[in-house]
């Protein structure tokens, strides 16, 4: 069997190379390896994602191979997921997570998402291109303590801070955190958030902090 080391650098290139079979093969390796989801997501195919994201900024790589390098992620993700254990979640508490109104990119939020369902949290994955309205409709039905959402364009951060205006206005009782590349400790505190983490390794802290 294939040492950790070797099984994390395979789950890193399959995201890198866009190829999905590698990502399958590799994220079974890891599952046998009796690896945790979070350290398979967090330290395996989610550094890939960063490299393809730098990669993309520097014009090295164009769209079709993000989308490609996107749609890797999801088929190693499809194994991971059925391996989550929902019932546990419920006790440790209730996410919201979704990215903000104008924007599109989810990949970032799947990858949170995967990691609290992997930290036992009950996720309520409301998609991208959603309302503060909808954030906030869908934490009320689901009596949700946190809603995460992600922003990835300097031109929807904007959002991030109505969505924050609108929880204080309602006085509702739950947290809010903020995330995304062009996001920051800053930002958040700019603009009041509960919360925020740089990658999706932290949040796990940061929601178990807040939901006590
Ligand atoms: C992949 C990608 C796409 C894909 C998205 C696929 C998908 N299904 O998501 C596609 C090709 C569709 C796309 C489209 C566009 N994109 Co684009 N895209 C990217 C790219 C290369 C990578 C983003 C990514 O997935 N990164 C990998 C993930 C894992 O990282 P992440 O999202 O940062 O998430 C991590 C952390 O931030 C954190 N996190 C994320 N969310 C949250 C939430 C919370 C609550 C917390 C706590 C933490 C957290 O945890 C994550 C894991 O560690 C970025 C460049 C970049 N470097 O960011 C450009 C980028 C974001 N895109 C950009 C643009 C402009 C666009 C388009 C407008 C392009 C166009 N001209 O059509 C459209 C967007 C249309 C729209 N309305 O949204 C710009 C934004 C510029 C700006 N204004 O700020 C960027 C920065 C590229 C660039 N340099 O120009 N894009």
């Amino acid at each position: 069997m294939a040492d950790k080391k070797t099984i994390l650098e395979d789950l890193k290139k399959s995201i890198e190379t866009w190829n999905p079979q590698k990502a399958k093969d590799a994220t079974n390796a890891a599952v046998a390896a009796g690896m945790s989801v979070a350290e398979i997501i967090g330290d395996g195919l989610g550094k890939g994602m960063e490299v393809v994201g730098v990669r993309f900024d520097k014009a090295e790589i164009y769209l079709p191979q993000v989308v490609a390098a996107s749609k890797t992620m999801t088929a190693a993700l499809e194994i991971l997921l059925p391996l989550i254990s929902k019932g546990e979640g419920s006790l440790k508490g209730t996410v919201v997570m979704g990215t903000v109104e104008g924007d599109i990119h989810e990949i970032g939020k799947n990858v949170c998402v995967a990691m609290l369902q992997g930290a036992g949290y009950n996720v309520i994955d409301v998609g991208c291109d959603v309302s503060p309205q909808a954030f906030l409709d869908a934490a009320d039905e689901n009596e949700a303590q946190v809603i995460g959402a992600s922003a990835l364009m300097t031109t929807t951060l904007e959002i991030q801070k109505e969505l924050v205006d609108a929880i204080k206005e309602v006085e509702a009782s739950y947290k809010c955190i903020v995330g995304g590349a062009p996001c920051s400790r800053e930002w958040a505190k700019e603009i009041n958030a509960d919360g925020y983490s740089e990658t999706a390794n932290e949040i796990i802290g940061l929601v178990a902090s807040l939901v006590e």
